[in-house]
């Protein structure tokens, strides 16, 4: 159905306006905790087919919609999906995880065009338009794609890991480094754009490895592309809202939401919220962060402690999630338990926690230049809140 933005609570909180109780999804809501997925999934021999056949792309995309009804849905696909689309070999071994070919020279980087992936990415985009058509027009569709870094991280690498060769690389060999995550930047705004086109609400770039960084690298390698990217993105209407997910990156995620002008920072596990909402303007929305462990764990202390995170963002703009994905052998059920019971979270009558320090920040006093982040707090501030 035509989607209906207006009527869409994760778009309010991402324009800033605190929603309660706070809108949820999950990262990684699809897949193998689902035996409806994993019906669907043994209907393609390997994973990249699964990705690029409409249908079945579409039918994952919704159904933990369908099955929990969660306020978003999130494009099924991978983020190895786009180095894929710019040639390189990719398949995903059983057991094993993902494996490409890795860049190992200029002359390899060279031959990337990111004006090549159009054609690769046509069936992703023939599902963004089936799942619009489908979703009912108050659930938004986030489209997604890995952020240039974490993806030059596995092209680089060939796999997942610690990524040996690309910390090597940002040392040894900057300038590939460089040049491979400037491809990946370019492509990724041509392929976020495009799924924007094809129905896409808003867009999630998932930074996985961004915590591995030095605050010098982390300029380099994590802002300054995604800052490119969100300034590129916001210049081709319609104007999208953007989520970042710079994962495990600290205090650096102070300078990442000053300095890219990202709509929303997801907050991975290690994020205490009330402490980082303190310090961040008002208007940024925060996404996250019930640790995937206890998801799975379940019982008391699982509702107990979702219903401490949403209780201690609330009068906040937050999106409830994760704060990394769903694990494979989670019970479906611990995710409806988890949906109720932050469906029914009665309003706090007080929301001193999140009313400290940073009330009078506006986005404009950290977005100007490199004044950002904690530099635009006092100290007094901090400790008063
Ligand atoms: O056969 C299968 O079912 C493959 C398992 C699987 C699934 C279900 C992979 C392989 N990817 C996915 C889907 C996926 N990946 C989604 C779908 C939408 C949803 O959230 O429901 C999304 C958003 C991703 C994003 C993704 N892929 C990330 C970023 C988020 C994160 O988890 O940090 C990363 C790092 C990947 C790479 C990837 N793809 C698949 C695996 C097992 C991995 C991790 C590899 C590794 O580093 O070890």
């Amino acid at each position: 159905m035509t989607a209906d933005h207006n009527a869409m609570k994760l778009l309010k909180v991402l324009n800033g306006t605190p929603v309660w109780p706070p809108p949820v999804w999950l990262m990684r809501q699809a897949g193998r905790y689902l035996p409806e997925y994993r019906k669907l999934r043994a209907s393609a021999d390997n994973f990249v087919v699964f990705c690029t056949t409409p249908g079945l792309a579409t039918e994952a995309t919704l159904q933990p919609i369908r099955r929990f009804g969660l306020d978003a849905a999130i494009l099924f696909s991978d983020i190895l999906i786009l180095p894929w689309a710019l040639g390189r070999p990719l398949r995903f071994a059983e057991g094993e995880g993902p494996r490409l070919s890795p860049i190992e020279s200029e002359a390899e980087a060279a031959k990337l065009d990111p004006a090549a992936i159009g054609r690769a990415v046509e069936p992703v985009l023939e599902t963004v338009g089936r799942v619009r058509g489908e979703l009912a027009p108050d659930v938004p569709l986030i489209g997604f794609a890995g952020a240039p870094f974490t993806v030059a991280c596995y092209m680089i690498d060939g796999r997942g890991g610690d990524f040996p060769r690309t910390r090597n690389l940002a040392y040894a060999d900057p300038g590939l480094l460089a040049t491979v995550i400037e491809i990946v930047t370019e492509a990724t705004i041509d392929y976020l754009d495009r799924q924007v086109s094809a129905g896409a609400d808003c867009v999630m770039l998932f930074d996985s490895w961004a915590g591995m960084l030095p605050p010098d690298l982390f300029r380099a390698h994590v802002i300054f592309p995604t800052t490119r990217f969100v300034a590129a993105l916001r210049a081709r209407p319609p104007t999208v809202k953007i989520i970042g997910f710079p994962r495990l990156a600290g205090l650096n995620a102070l300078a990442y939401v000053g300095e890219t002008g990202v709509d929303a920072v997801g907050m991975d596990t290690t994020t205490d919220p009330p402490a980082l909402a303190r310090l961040l303007p008002r208007d940024v929305a925060l996404q996250g962060n019930l640790d995937p462990l206890l998801l799975r764990a379940g019982g008391p202390s699982l509702l107990e402690t979702a219903g401490r995170i949403a209780e201690s963002l609330a009068g906040r703009p937050h999106i409830f999630n994760l704060g990394h994905g769903v694990l494979p052998d989670t019970p479906p059920e611990n995710v409806g338990a988890l949906v109720s019971h932050i469906r029914g979270l009665e309003a706090p009558e007080t929301q001193s926690v999140t009313q400290g320090a940073a009330q009078g920040a506006t986005r404009g006093a950290t977005q100007s230049g490199a004044d950002t982040g904690l530099a635009g707090a006092s100290r007094g501030a901090i400790s008063a809140a």
